[in-house]
């Protein structure tokens, strides 16, 4: 080759490579990692002390760790509707907390989180716990094709669990089918009355390896020595072991991270930790000191470890972001007699905040948020105004689809802010706990409500309070000090402004 023909297919070469590697930045790979419960405070990077969280650290120290990020909901349904439509649960009626056999409650025709990657020719994958309904009715036969469910709202392909680790059916399905039923040994499934011969929490408490809570339920179907919210019969070899549940979606996560490594894939991971049951495998059992919660989250943790190392290992570290966060605020005791109270040593997973799950306080809500992709976001610490929900605005920028336009959708575009390019975000969120609260930058309003200010059982302070409360979140994270008498003129302005977004039509 002549010195002229060789610049040329140099020049060439190199072009190609540009354009190759311009391509690949275009794409990126989204892994959203999704945990149950998991408390702001609950990470040594949020400021826990008593647990310590090495890997998710390591995400926010190479990523943008965002201090005021937030749920829509202080509970698992409505939050993971909003992410999944990009819309304000609330919107919607039958969207609270599903039974184990509720039907899905997210619309198949319109765009969706994981459709919108769709659209931009990305495979779509979701992994751990769904919660949000399959099938079009309660009564269903889970002994063939379940659906419609993840698969038919924007998922090329679903490994799931139906609704939360304490309820009934405890059985995975992988694409719409019932992994490992055997023919013939019909799932029947019940949230009203006793089904089978099956012993229950309630008539059989000596069988059960963690007792659950006085007053919390929680003490139908014994399926692996825990009594389970509803009843089931039958699938006896596909009931899930719960201390494998993690490393299960672990797997199937990593494999979905390595068949993917040269097309750009959507990953919704998620993770049931530290949802209760809290049963963690045994090599993590007793790890942490305080008890089986702060085990889980230490599996967690290292969950997240491997699947930053699958990333690592598919050599596509570098074009892949990270985004982690937890569907609502923390609780101690929901439901099952585990030690999270007793064992806690001070550690507090609401820190520095009131409230917890179920609350309108900000621990209800405010949750971790972490997101990490190489060389685009720079290590950073962000208080912009947050919420999950605005992932798909966000991420439709991001790929270039134009939404805003086409959908009626609460979801906003801050997608400078989740890169870590401005710490500007949403101006305005409403915050579902109990009653509903509004939040215009620093300021936060909560209605008043005739609802119970504590709730005992989970030991919450839910935000109901009989009258308006305001507090100035800037200088008061904690919510201590109610403004409302003193500045009726800002209770005035946010309750109508509230009010406005409540009619909007959506
Ligand atoms: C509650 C359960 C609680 C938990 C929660 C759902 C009782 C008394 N409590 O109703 O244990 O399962 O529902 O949690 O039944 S969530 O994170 O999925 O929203
Ligand atoms: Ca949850």
């Amino acid at each position: 080759m002549n010195q002229g023909a060789f610049i040329k297919r140099f020049t060439f070469l190199l072009l190609c490579g540009t354009i190759l590697s311009a391509n690949a930045q275009q794409k990126p790979n989204i892994i959203f990692i999704l945990a149950d419960d998991l408390g702001y405070g609950d990470l040594s990077c949020y400021g826990a002390t008593k647990l310590h969280t090495p890997n998710i650290d390591r995400l926010a120290m190479q990523g943008v760790r965002f201090t005021n990020a937030h749920a829509t909901s202080a509970t698992c349904t409505p939050s993971r509707f909003a992410i999944m439509t990009g819309k304000y649960p609330w919107r919607q009626s039958g969207t609270d907390i599903l039974p184990g056999d509720a039907a899905l409650i997210i619309p198949t025709h319109k765009t969706t989180l994981p459709s919108l990657f769709k659209k931009a020719g990305y495979t779509t994958a979701m992994i751990g716990k769904w919660h949000l309904g399959l099938g079009t009715t309660i009564e269903k036969n889970w002994n063939t094709d379940v659906r419609p469910g993840p698969n038919e709202v924007g998922f090329d392909y679903s490994f799931i669990f139906p609704a939360t680790a304490d309820r009934v059916p405890a059985i995975f399905l992988e694409n719409e089918k019932v992994v490992a039923l055997e023919p013939g040994d019909t799932i029947r499934v019940n949230y009203h009355k006793k089904i089978g011969n099956e012993p229950t929490g309630k008539e059989n408490p000596e069988l059960l390896k963690m007792k659950s809570s006085p007053g919390q339920g929680h003490d139908n179907t014994i399926i692996n020595g825990i009594g389970r919210i509803g009843f089931m019969d039958g699938g006896k070899t596909a009931r899930w072991t719960d201390e494998e549940l993690s490393f299960t979606f672990l797997n199937k996560a990593k494999e979905v991270i390595a068949g993917n490594k040269t097309t750009p894939f959507f990953l919704y991971l998620a993770v049931t930790e530290p949802h209760v049951p809290r049963m963690p495998a045994t090599i993590f059992k007793g790890k942490s000191g305080l008890g089986f919660r702060g085990d889980a989250i230490l599996q967690l943790d290292w969950t997240v470890g491997e699947i930053m190392k699958a990333v690592e290992d598919a050599g596509i570290a570098d074009n892949t972001m990270i985004v982690f966060s937890s569907d609502n605020g923390p609780v101690l005791d929901d439901g099952y007699q585990d030690d999270a109270v007793t064992k806690a040593n001070g550690h507090n997973p609401s820190a520095p905040m009131r409230g917890g799950k179920y609350s309108s306080y900000e621990a209800g809500t405010r949750i971790p948020f972490i997101a990490k992709w190489p060389h685009t976001i720079k290590p950073l610490v962000s208080d912009a105004l947050l919420c999950q929900m605005d992932l798909m605005a966000s991420f439709a920028a991001l790929l270039n689809i134009d939404i805003a336009q086409q959908e009626d959708i609460d979801s906003e575009n801050c997608l400078d802010a989740l890169l870590g390019k401005t710490k500007q975000g949403r101006t305005i969120l409403v915050e579902q706990g109990g009653p509903l609260a509004i939040i215009q930058k620093e300021w936060k309003y909560i209605t008043p409500s005739a609802g119970e200010p504590y709730n005992k059982l989970v030991g919450i302070e839910t935000g109901c309070a009989p009258v308006p409360q305001l507090y100035h979140l800037k200088n008061d994270i904690g919510e201590q000090n109610n403004l409302a008498e003193k500045y009726p003129e800002k209770v005035k302005e946010l309750a109508e402004l509230l009010d406005k977004i409540i009619k909007q039509k959506k």
